[in-house]
């Protein structure tokens, strides 16, 4: 039988956290606060970590790999890209030494009662950050009570969780990373918006993934709530093991308590009246149920309608997911960094135009980076219609021309820079240039973020403004 992290239960022993990077270190702050003693380990030379974000004081640490030390502990928290199948983690549990994920132990020092999660393959970055934009305009009972946005989504929940007050809410965006080693985890409403194979490198295989993802609801008990998408086949069956109030959008009139009706949003939970709110001023199908999904939510820990209206109408959507990130020769660019998989440049490519006659008006797609398992042959066919060329990046591009091979013409780029440069003297006027990558950014950015960001730089370097005069200057 495993236990969840219980801090009264470890206070004597010493804390390892293992990997020091954004949770790790937020992990390994949190625990010093709380009077543990910490040592830190991580597989980068040291060099690199002191170059990077400052240690917390008082941490004990090493570098390029984890050594001995780490079994000189009495629990270790598990960055959340450390896989299950590293060596260390069999090392420790050969020792009989419990393993925490970083969530986890970040929930034992909170004492925030809202406790919110949305997991799935992709838009959870998106819903999380809806919901949290409810959240913090209708917190149900709790006023001057605030939402914080965490998890996946780039802030540790360690980074929030020591300094939520009772009547806040933790909105977390949660991965199949940080829930495989969340043994007790039991939001009070959680959300599931899709599963497809992704993180396959990671996980073994479909299975270890479901089963990762179900844990955001395994826990919960009857007056928690778990919101499913009856969309999608994996979703719905596994949502008939939650043990929470199961609430699912899909298409009207399934029993379903969302669905979409011309442009509102229609939502009816059991006992409660039935309310119709805008769709968010976001592009694409995807986006349509990603707000179903915070507005049940909302409706769930019962915010009030007119706050979740409010909230649909001023959403703006977030940095890295279809992202319109300006104009260069006349094109339309559009950072999608976050698209780390083949499912979320699908969905990219699905919320992109037809395309014109005679080819203009149609997607340059910049595709490779860090290759995680997955072929790239289901992009084939909207790549046919919507595509005008491919620039491939990255070690996996050799990959992505070899599986998209007789769709467009492919340019092997190498990097960003000479993608964007490419870009430039193929695309014409009135045509889309979309970072869309279905790989990690590891092979040759810090993370996707960093991606997102060195093409925005790239754009804004080689955006010229339209001209008002002349080149020679005349009137
Ligand atoms: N490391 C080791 N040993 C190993 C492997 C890695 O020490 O065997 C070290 C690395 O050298 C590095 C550190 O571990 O220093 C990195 O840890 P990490 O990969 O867990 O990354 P963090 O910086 O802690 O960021 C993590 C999430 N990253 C991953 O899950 C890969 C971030 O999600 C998240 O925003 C952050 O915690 C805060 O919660 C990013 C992500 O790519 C966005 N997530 C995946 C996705 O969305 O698809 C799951």
């Amino acid at each position: 039988m495993s236990h969840g992290f219980e801090p009264a239960a470890f206070k004597k022993s010493r804390a390892c956290v293992l990997g020091l990077g954004k949770s790790g270190l937020a992990a390994a702050s949190l625990l010093l606060r709380e009077g543990f003693s910490v040592f830190g380990s991580d597989t980068r030379p040291a060099a690199q970590i002191k170059s990077g974000p400052a240690l917390p004081a008082g941490l004990k640490w090493e570098g390029s790999g984890h050594g001995d030390r780490v079994l000189k502990c009495g629990f270790v928290v598990k960055s959340p890209g450390i896989p299950h199948s590293a060596q260390v983690i069999r090392r420790l549990e050969a020792a009989g030494i419990p393993v925490f994920s970083e969530v986890e132990v970040a929930l034992a020092f909170c004492r925030a009662k809202t406790l919110v999660a949305i997991t799935g393959t992709n838009g959870k970055t998106t819903t999380a950050a809806l919901t949290a934009a409810i959240f913090a305009r209708g917190l149900p009972g709790a006023r001057g009570g605030k939402t914080h946005l965490c998890g996946n989504v780039g802030i540790p929940v360690s980074q929030v969780a020591g300094r939520a007050r009772a009547k806040d809410a933790l909105v977390m965006e949660v991965s199949s990373y940080q829930l495989e080693d969340s043994r007790r985890f039991a939001p009070r409403a959680a959300a599931i918006l899709n599963i497809t194979a992704d993180h396959l490198d990671h996980h073994g295989a479909m299975a270890g993934y479901i089963e990762a993802k179900a844990r955001v609801f395994r826990e919960q008990g009857p007056q928690d709530w778990c919101v499913f998408n009856a969309f999608d086949p994996l979703t719905l069956k596994l949502s008939r093991r939650c043990p929470s109030r199961r609430l699912y959008f899909g298409p009207k009139g399934l029993n379903t308590h969302a669905w979409v009706d011309g442009s509102a949003i229609e939502a009816k939970l059991p006992d409660r009246p039935a309310a119709s709110f805008p769709l968010p001023p976001l592009p694409g199908e995807h986006n349509q149920h990603n707000a179903m999904a915070a507005v049940l939510l909302g409706l769930s820990l019962g915010v009030r309608p007119a706050a979740i209206r409010s909230a649909l109408r001023s959403f703006k959507g977030v940095e890295h997911r279809l992202e319109e990130c300006g104009t260069m020769g006349g094109m339309r660019c559009i950072n999608d960094s976050k698209a780390t998989n083949v499912d979320s440049t699908l969905v990219a490519l699905r919320s992109m135009p037809e395309g014109g006659a005679g080819g203009a008006g149609k997607v340059l797609l910049i595709l490779g980076g860090l290759h995680k398992g997955s072929p790239y042959t289901p992009l084939k066919s909207l790549i046919a219609r919507r595509v005008k060329c491919i620039l491939t990046i990255g070690s996996a591009a050799a990959k992505v021309e070899e599986d998209l091979a007789g769709t467009v013409h492919i340019f092997p780029c190498g990097d960003l820079a000479v993608a964007v440069d490419t870009a430039l003297k193929v695309g014409e006027r009135g045509d889309i240039l979309l970072l869309s990558p279905a790989c990690a950014s590891f092979d040759q950015f810090k993370d996707f973020e960093d991606r997102g960001d060195q093409f925005k730089e790239l754009i804004k370097k080689r955006h010229q403004p339209p001209t008002t005069r002349p080149p020679w200057g005349g009137e």
